[in-house]
């Protein structure tokens, strides 16, 4: 069997084949050969015979059920086909012998013999593409009606075949329908609400994509939610009336949503007016579908005294007067308007399906044509079961559309969401009417699972997520190999939600986990020759993307994403040029690799929520290899680190791990995630010490029950052999280490999975025991300000003591040891750029001994052993203010000084 050519795609965004379908194998079944081809999959597809060239005049005959807008899209492929003149003819014209029937053609159908779409279910279509006996071309696009018509146009635009010459229509018998009755988007999330242009762009996606529904309910409009009485001012109302006729024109119905739940009185009659009045604005620039979200509202709280005296409290109450606003919605005023959607409301308990006094009273009390909004159970939950889906039936009592909350961003800022759409399983079709998406705050980068989405709804039961992924993919890079390529890198990258996609760039994750597997075997040329070139990719696909992407908006959306990859990337490969040199040339690039980072982190992209924090990229994969490689230079420079704290959860806005052990119990440590067995906190002492009391206190005022539900905490000298020290399962855990007990690590981990993210006070661990040698350092220049002496021995070799002015011959900078101890060597490390010249001297028994000098970034001073009680640093003058990173002694023996 041959290979099926790489899709490619043309200019207008719709997918067609390098080479004629004749090489696809004729014995494959159905509809193998044209997956990738036609999308969403075709329900029922046969070959028929090779096809036929498309000439450049072409008859086109309109039947029923056709209109402007297929014959607008049958045009365009026309065109593109390289035809030249479009014919109206009735058919018969011996002039126009090939011949596209837009509508319904029986006769011709009949002749191809293919069966006429009667029958099928709306929005349904017949394509047949042949040759009758007088060797005359046809081209039947027969739709149930005109959406089917259109969705047959747009089929025919992905099966015509770019060829030199004469372009090429393949030999084909297609029935197709629309499994689910809604497929499409929601534009319902927080932050920078879609531009006019995105909607306009993202309305004629859905319809080269077959999908029917956008519904406009962008949190952050105030029209929408916080003003909603208020009537849209005349600009943004002509613009809402464009992009209402654009999404008739792409057979999408654009559903107007509007969220009163914040401040509205459900027994108000104004209210009640002022929503209808904001229905009838719409309704008169062409609006027919509507729908009245009331998510993310309190129900507990009334708005006048009025409702409470009506209602009474409680979810019964809530679901009452929900249902009777709905009601009045549906008989006052969608009933009385011809040619109106179901109406549809998103209930305040979207997210379960618990039967509760609510929902019992939405079930029994609201009409039953209102459609309801379910999100799965959880916001955004990781799995949508076709039980789950029947259980939301049964207990809304009403017909459920998936509101699904992915890929949406709002609640994960910093992050773009590039991974496939899965989790679904295609046999909750037959309970809900439809899934339809919540996308991300970036309109063109939400189409890589739009395409999915599309996928799903037109035919669960061909739906293969990482199948539909790739071709999403390949789409997005129009067929280009190298493109697409650099665009798996990327959305490796940017693949951690939480929920749908609870690993972090899994792809890097597995070649740095054969990276370390490698270097711990002690060939670590091989280990970095194996991670070089996925290190490599990382950093070349952005600039492969930005030149290879079809669509402008997917690179000016991420822009902020890219350049983050792309310096990432680079950090990366400085990092394994640390690992790869030694002495000058690591203490170089490890500098570079912090400057990029830094770099990386400076990033702010403009859209809310995202514009608060930097663009993260290979969340806690990227940033954990960069910090492991700086442990294993640590090592190597004998840099001990300070106490820190780490977690396998991810953080919270700026509330970072390093919070649990500043010594401040009022700063805390905040998860992003709620705990899963395994998951950890963690407090690194920087070396093996002997350690007393212990405490984690987790959880806080507000936030009560935000800490590890049932955890174990255990202690351990290398980092992966445990010992375990308490179980507990309260927020405050303390326990004493037996006396004796050495460790550098302390843990607490999860024992299961927790309901809550975690908050984390404190983590405190007493050290005993001599203790290590702290140095105390001083002397001239003053730092600069902003900058301290302590910065060049804190452990940490990324801060620096930035003199305040280039030293004068003389001055000195001396570290003071807490005790006097052999000293073996001393490095000092000096900013590149900022290196200047000194002698180094030991004090010992109260006088100075020059034991080498320094004249760069970098030297390692042999200090023969003699018993130090300080260092110093003699400067000789110059015309660099110096930034010492950090003097790292090497003590002449592993014990502490006394011993
Ligand atoms: F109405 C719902 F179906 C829904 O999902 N509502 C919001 C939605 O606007 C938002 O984009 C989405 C993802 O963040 O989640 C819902 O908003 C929430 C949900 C929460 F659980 C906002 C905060 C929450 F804590």
């Amino acid at each position: 069997m041959r290979r099926r050519p790489l899709p490619f795609l043309s200019a207008v965004g719709v997918i067609a084949l390098t080479a004629p379908l004749a090489l696809a194998a004729p014995s494959a079944t159905a509809s193998t050969p044209y997956a990738g081809l036609v999308s969403p999959q075709p329900q029922e597809l046969t070959r028929r015979g090779d096809g036929f060239p498309i000439p450049p005049v072409v008859g086109l005959v309109r039947g029923k059920d056709s209109d402007a807008d297929s014959e607008r899209v049958v045009r365009q492929v026309l065109e593109r086909a390289g035809v030249t003149r479009v014919k109206a003819t009735d058919g018969a014209d011996p002039g126009t012998p090939t011949t596209i029937w837009l509508g319904q053609a029986n006769t011709t159908l009949a002749t191809l013999r293919v069966t006429s779409s009667t029958g099928l279910p709306a929005e349904g279509y017949v394509l047949a593409a042949g040759q009758d006996r007088r060797g005359r071309s046809h081209v039947v696009l027969d739709g149930v009606d005109t959406d089917g018509t259109y969705y047959a146009a747009q089929t025919l635009s992905q099966l015509m075949q770019p060829r030199q010459g004469t372009d090429w229509m393949p030999g084909v018998a297609i029935r197709d329908w629309p499994t689910m009755r809604y497929r499409g988007s929601i534009e319902g999330f927080y932050g920078t609400p879609w531009s006019h242009a995105d909607r306009l762009d993202h309305v004629d996606y859905l319809g080269a994509h077959r999908m029917n529904t956008y519904e406009y309910a962008p949190k952050d409009d105030p029209y929408h939610r916080e003003k909603w009485r208020e009537p849209y001012p005349a600009d943004k109302l002509a613009q809402l009336g464009e992009l209402v006729s654009r999404a008739r024109q792409n057979k999408v119905d654009f559903t107007f949503a509007l969220s009163p739940g914040l401040d509205i009185c459900y027994t108000s009659e104004s209210d009640f007016q002022a929503l209808v009045a904001k229905f009838e604005a719409l309704y008169a620039l062409g609006g027919r579908s509507f729908n009245v979200p009331l998510d993310d509202i309190n129900y507990n709280v009334w708005h006048c005294d009025a409702d409470r005296a009506k209602y009474g409290t409680g979810g019964a109450a809530a679901g009452r007067a929900q249902s009777e606003l709905l009601n009045r919605v549906q008989r006052e005023w969608v009933e009385t308007k011809p040619g109106l959607a179901p109406l549809q409301m998103v209930p305040t308990e979207y997210y379960n399906v618990s039967e509760t006094p609510y929902k019992k009273a939405l079930r029994e009390l609201m009409d039953t044509d209102v459609v309801v909004h379910w999100t799965g159970v959880g916001v955004v939950p990781r799995t949508i079961t076709a039980a789950q889906a029947a259980q939301a039936k049964a207990v809304f009592g009403h017909d459920i559309l998936i509101w699904d909350n992915y890929p949406v961003n709002d609640y994960a800022a910093g992050r773009l969401l590039l991974a496939d759409y899965s989790g679904r399983e295609p046999a909750l079709a037959s309970h809900v009417a439809g899934v339809i998406s919540n996308p991300m705050n970036q309109a063109a980068v939400s189409k890589v699972a739009l395409y999915s989405f599309a996928e799903l709804g037109w035919n669960p039961a061909s739906y293969d997520e990482r199948a539909s992924w790739l071709r999403a993919l390949a789409e997005r890079a129009g067929g280009d190999r190298r493109t697409v390529e650099a665009l798996k890198v990327f959305a490796d990258l940017n693949t951690y939600d939480g929920t749908l996609h609870p690993e972090s760039a899994p792809e890097l994750q597995a070649a740095i986990d054969t990276f370390w597997q490698t270097w711990r075997t002690g060939d670590r040329a091989r280990a970095i020759a194996v991670l070089r070139p996925a290190v490599n990719a990382v950093a070349a696909a952005p600039a492969v993307i930005r030149a290879g992407m079809v669509d402008p908006a997917f690179t000016a959306e991420s822009e902020s994403w890219l350049k983050a990859t792309e310096l990432w990337g680079r950090a990366m490969q400085r990092g394994l040029s640390v690992l790869a040199a030694d002495g000058a040339a690591a203490w170089t690039a490890r500098q570079q690799m912090t400057d990029l980072v830094m770099q990386a982190k400076a990033i702010r992209d403009g859209r809310l929520p995202h514009s608060g924090t930097y663009p993260r990229i290979g969340e806690r994969v990227v940033d954990q290899l960069i910090a492991e490689i700086g442990r294993v230079h640590d090592g190597w420079l004998g840099v001990v680190p300070h106490r820190g704290a780490s977690t396998s959860l991810g953080t919270y806005q700026d509330y970072v791990p390093a919070r649990m052990v500043d010594g401040d119990p009022n700063t805390f440590f905040w998860s992003n995630g709620s705990p899963e067995p395994g998951s950890e906190v963690r407090v690194d002492l920087g070396e093996t010490t002997e350690i007393g009391d212990i405490a984690v206190l987790m959880g806080k005022a507000s936030s009560p029950n935000d800490y590890i539900p049932s955890g174990v905490l255990e202690y351990s000298v290398d980092g992966s052999q445990w010992t375990e020290l308490t179980r507990a399962t309260t927020a405050e855990v303390r326990a004493t280490a037996p006396a004796g007990t050495k460790a550098r690590y302390v843990r607490y981990r999860a024992l299961a999975a927790g309901d809550f993210w975690v908050v984390v006070r404190e983590f405190s661990v007493q050290t005993l025991g001599a203790g290590r040698t702290e140095l105390t350092i001083n002397g001239t220049p003053a730092p600069a300000s902003g900058s301290s002496y302590a910065a060049a021995v804190d452990g940490n070799v990324e801060t620096a003591y930035l003199a305040g002015g280039v030293p004068a011959a003389g001055d000195s900078l001396v570290a003071t040891l807490s005790a006097p101890r052999a000293l073996a060597a001393v490095t000092v490390l000096q900013r590149t750029g900022a290196a200047a010249a000194a002698d180094v001297e030991v004090l010992v028994a109260g006088s100075w001994r020059q034991v080498g000098q320094v004249a760069g970034s970098y030297a390692e001073i042999d200090s023969q052993g003699l018993r130090a009680e300080a260092i110093r640093l003699v400067w000789k003058g110059g015309s660099v203010a110096p930034q010492v990173a950090e003097l790292v002694p090497r003590w002449a023996s592993g014990l502490a000084s006394g011993t």
